[in-house]
C-alpha cells in the first residue's frame, strides 16, 4: 500500500491510501468471461487485494446492455470515470498516470472538458457523456463515451453499440491505473 495525493476530477485534493495498481491490463475478474446472452453485462468499480479495480466479463455483444456499477466509497477515494479510450492512449507509465490525474495530459484534459468540469469548483457538469452511436462505441482521443461518478452505488447503463470484433479499452481518468478491456462478439 502506498501514499499518494489524490487530485483529480470532481474533488477537492485528498489524501487516500490506494495501492499502486499494476500497469498491465488486467484480464478482468472473477466475473464469467461468458457475455450472458441478452442479459446485461456489468462491470463495478471495487477496491480488492490489487487496490482500485474494475472488474467485469471479457466479453460482451453487440447491442448488450453495458451496467457500469460503483462499489466503492468516493469519500475514501474519491470519484471515477469510466470512460472508453484508444488502446495507444492508455497512460502506461507512472509519469503518464500522474500527468494525466493533475490534467496534464491533451487526453485527461479532453475527458475532464468533456466532462464539464469546472477546476474552480471541482464540480463536474455533466456526468453522461455520450458522443458518437448511442451507447458505447466511441473512444476518446479528442472526444469519447464516458461516465463520471462521485457516489457509492451510483450505476450507469448503456447499449454497447460498437462493431463486433472490436475491443473497447477503458479506464479511470481519476485513476488512470484503473484500466480493463471488453471484447465485443457477435
Ligand atoms: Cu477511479
Amino acid at each position: 500500500m502506498k501514499r499518494v495525493k489524490y487530485r483529480g476530477i470532481g474533488a477537492a485534493a485528498a489524501a487516500v491510501v490506494v495501492c499502486a495498481g499494476a500497469v498491465a491490463i488486467p484480464a478482468s475478474g472473477a466475473d464469467s468471461s461468458k457475455p450472458g446472452h441478452g442479459g446485461t453485462a456489468k462491470i463495478k468499480m471495487v477496491v480488492n487485494d490489487d487496490g482500485l479495480v474494475f472488474t467485469g466479463p471479457r466479453k460482451v455483444e453487440r447491442g448488450q446492455r453495458l451496467k457500469v456499477v460503483n462499489r466503492t466509497f468516493p469519500g475514501k477515494v474519491g470519484p471515477h470515470t469510466f470512460t472508453l479510450l484508444r488502446k495507444n492512449r492508455l497512460p502506461d507509465t507512472k509519469r503518464e498516470m500522474k500527468q494525466c490525474e493533475n490534467l496534464k495530459l491533451a487526453l485527461c484534459e479532453n475527458i475532464a472538458k468533456a466532462h464539464e468540469f469546472d477546476p474552480s469548483t471541482f464540480v463536474v457538469n455533466k456526468p453522461n457523456v455520450e458522443v458518437g452511436r448511442k451507447g458505447w462505441d466511441k473512444a476518446f482521443g479528442r472526444t469519447g463515451d464516458s461516465w463520471y461518478t462521485e457516489k457509492a452505488g451510483e450505476h450507469n447503463t448503456r447499449r454497447v453499440s460498437a462493431n463486433d470484433g472490436r475491443t473497447l479499452y477503458y479506464f479511470c481518468v481519476v485513476h488512470p491505473f484503473m484500466q480493463g478491456k471488453i471484447k465485443v462478439v457477435k
